[in-house]
């Protein structure tokens, strides 16, 4: 449904997670766009955990809006290991800050999904009515139950309170403030790093995971938060809304575009020992698309951009660019 909705420049507007990936995006898309009521605790000023730190935390602040960013995440090796972790965390973040957003009156709640919520084997691209068609693929079930549960909520508290609660189902997100960390991160990020590294100390090849087989779709963080923005003010429904960029690659062309980025010459290899997850993920966000929003920034010129934040922020001396 189109409804239009009026985020005023005074809006109190709370972005939960405000300082990872898709929430500092969002942050800096309100600063960009002239909001003055921004709202964010960091985890030491607010643990989110704690259903009653959360009430208190709502009935101090009265949001007028509340985008919920934040989340355990984690690429494929993190979710396959850390599964408890994963399903705890997830569920009870988001039970408190729905919970609480309905008992505080806050006019309207973004909640974001992720595209793993489709079945493992859900037909390409993947449309928002594929939702619990199948089986979820095992290495991000609990992460996927956990987000599924979440669009429920969203769905229940708007059918019997007519809270107006919408979940977001976003593709795979990379960009700024993207977490590097070799164990726990998205392949993005994740090959970043390793081109880099190997690219500095001369190594003469990069080991990936997987056959570099399975396709993936990408989009910028500043895209997606320009998306949420967007369809808090746009879409007002029952049903999960896709957010894509519209295309896919497959693992070995991202290595190879990334490592043509960072400039390294060496050969790639693959770790099959490593698992490669769900054969394709492409999202159909024709939903989205036909309400007229797009993406702006493309692969490459988003890989160069998280590339720049990588070398300004996790290392020492920028290495010669190519
Ligand atoms: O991004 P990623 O960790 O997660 O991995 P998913 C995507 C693909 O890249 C897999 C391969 O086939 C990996 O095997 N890959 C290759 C690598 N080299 C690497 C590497 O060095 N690091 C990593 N991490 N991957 C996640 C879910 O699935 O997607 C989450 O686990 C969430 O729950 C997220 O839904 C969006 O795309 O497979």
């Amino acid at each position: 449904m189109l409804r239009r909705t009026e985020m005023q420049p005074n809006s109190r507007i709370y972005v939960a997670g405000h300082r990872g990936l898709v929430g500092s995006a969002l942050w800096r898309e309100f600063q960009r766009t002239g909001f003055e009521n921004l709202i964010g605790r960091s985890h030491a000023e607010l643990d989110l955990l704690d259903a009653a730190a959360v009430q208190r935390f709502y009935a101090r602040e009265q949001p007028d809006y509340v985008f919920v960013a934040a989340a355990r995440v984690g690429g494929i090796l993190a979710n396959h290991t850390r599964p408890a972790q994963f399903i705890y965390e997830n569920l009870q973040i988001q039970n408190n800050l729905i919970h609480g957003a309905w008992q505080t009156g806050v006019k309207k709640l973004l909640f974001l999904g992720s595209s793993c919520i489709y079945p493992r084997l859900s037909p390409q691209p993947m449309k928002e009515e594929h939702l619990l068609t199948g089986p979820l693929e095992t290495t991000n079930q609990w992460y996927a139950i956990a987000k599924i549960a979440g669009v429920k909520m969203c769905q229940a508290y708007r059918r019997q309170y007519g809270c107006d609660f919408i979940s977001v189902m976003p593709t795979n997100v990379y960009g700024l403030r993207d977490n590097f960390d070799l164990d726990s991160s998205h392949v993005l990020p994740a090959l970043i790093r390793k081109f880099h590294e190997a690219k500095v100390s001369g190594a003469p090849s990069v080991t990936c995971w997987g056959t570099g087989q399975p396709r993936r779709e990408f989009l910028f963080g500043d895209d997606l938060a320009r998306a949420c923005v967007f369809l808090m003010e746009h879409y007002s429904g029952e049903e999960p809304i896709n957010v894509g960029y519209g295309s896919d690659v497959t693992i070995r062309e991202l290595a190879e575009l990334v490592g043509r980025v960072i400039g390294y010459e060496g050969s790639i290899e693959w770790d099959t020992t490593k698992p490669d997850g769900t054969p394709r993920k492409l999202l159909d966000s024709s939903r989205l698309f036909a309400l007229g929003w797009k993406p702006r920034i493309d692969l490459e010129t988003g890989v160069r951009l998280t590339y720049e934040d990588f070398l300004s922020r996790c290392t020492d001396k920028p290495a010669a660019k190519a």
